[in-house]
């Protein structure tokens, strides 16, 4: 077995995606519980400042943001491929527009007033607020994620109409398969119809409904739940298997073992600090070293990611 471990939290649709996946490719593995806001020490050694969720670790390689774990464990469990080369541009493209734009649409539409009477997250006014100013946290210094409502709804109802009409001919958007687009999509559409008070929306999109059974029914794989400080010390006992990648380069400013910061450019800006790896055309790699989780090379996917020099 592939020993890999997800740390997510059960609200998460990104980790939904990666549970998905790995029911799909029919995997055991470990799950670590993170919290759901700030502080995640456990996480942090391990990242050394990605804060977002999922992540996931294999060893002291560790995984940061679902476009590069989604690669890693098709590349780690090669049945069932969800990457077909022949489509690899437009999927990238659609993927990356779905984890982005729809997925910032899906939020104002899950979180919309008549959804929140559902939403056992603000049953507690404390944890509530609590959340809030997390989430400001998170999304300080960027536009990435806040959508009015009235801005939101019309473009998540074109854009379900126009699944609705694709999945009325093939069983999955990637045809009779699933491609990462599936995974990707149906993230979003499991945060808004999860919730009681907007599932009944779903009568009107039967094709999408019965898509998104087919999905859930593919499961979550086999999970088993560690905790945070014994995923800390796995990583501790063991070695990076990445090592420094000179022949490509996608950062011409930058050489192989400079030291760099990685961080997201949507939101989240919380940067890992280490020596850079590889910078290719689909990841980027940092070794940093932890006081406990010792020496660790951080993944990122290129696109979506930028790296700077540390001021
Ligand atoms: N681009 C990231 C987005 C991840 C993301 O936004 N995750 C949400 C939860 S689903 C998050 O990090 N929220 C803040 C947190 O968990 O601390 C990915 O694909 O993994």
């Amino acid at each position: 077995m592939t020993n890999v471990i997800l740390h997510q939290y059960a609200g998460s649709p990104f980790s939904e995606k990666i549970r998905c996946l790995l029911g799909y490719k029919e995997q055991a593995y470990q799950t670590v519980e993170i919290p759901v806001i700030m502080p995640k020490p456990d996480l942090m050694a391990l990242t050394g400042g990605y804060r977002k969720t999922p992540v996931l670790q294999h060893g002291a390689d560790i995984y940061c943001d679902s476009g590069i774990i989604c690669r890693f464990l098709d590349g780690v469990f090669p049945d069932k491929p969800i990457y077909p080369q022949e489509q690899i541009a437009g999927l990238t493209a659609a993927v990356h527009w779905t984890d982005t734009f729809l997925f910032k649409v899906s939020v104002a539409v899950a979180f919309q007033p008549r959804a929140m009477v559902a939403n056992d997250l603000f049953s507690d006014p404390a944890v509530a607020e609590a959340f809030m100013k997390d989430r400001a946290e998170l999304s300080k210094g960027s536009t990435e994620l806040g959508m009015d409502l009235s801005v939101a709804e019309p473009h998540w109802l074109q854009h379900m109409k126009r699944v609705e009409a694709q999945l009325s001919s093939a069983k999955f958007l990637g045809g009779e398969s699933p491609t990462i687009l599936d995974f990707s999509t149906y993230h979003c559409c499991w945060f808004v119809y999860k919730n009681d008070v907007l599932k009944s929306d779903l009568d009107e999109l039967p094709a999408l409904a019965q898509w998104m059974q087919r999905m859930a029914a593919f499961g979550h794989g086999e999970p088993t739940t560690i905790s945070g400080d014994a995923a800390v010390e796995i990583a501790l006992n063991s070695q990076p298997a990445a090592t420094p990648v000179t022949s490509e380069t996608s950062e011409p400013r930058f050489a192989i073992g400079d030291t760099v910061e990685v961080l997201p450019i949507d939101y989240g800006f919380q940067p890992t600090r280490g020596a850079l790896l590889l910078a290719s055309m689909n990841e980027l790699i940092v070794q940093r070293t932890d006081p406990r989780a010792g020496d660790v090379a951080v993944h990122f996917p290129r696109l979506g990611f930028r790296v700077a020099a540390i001021s």
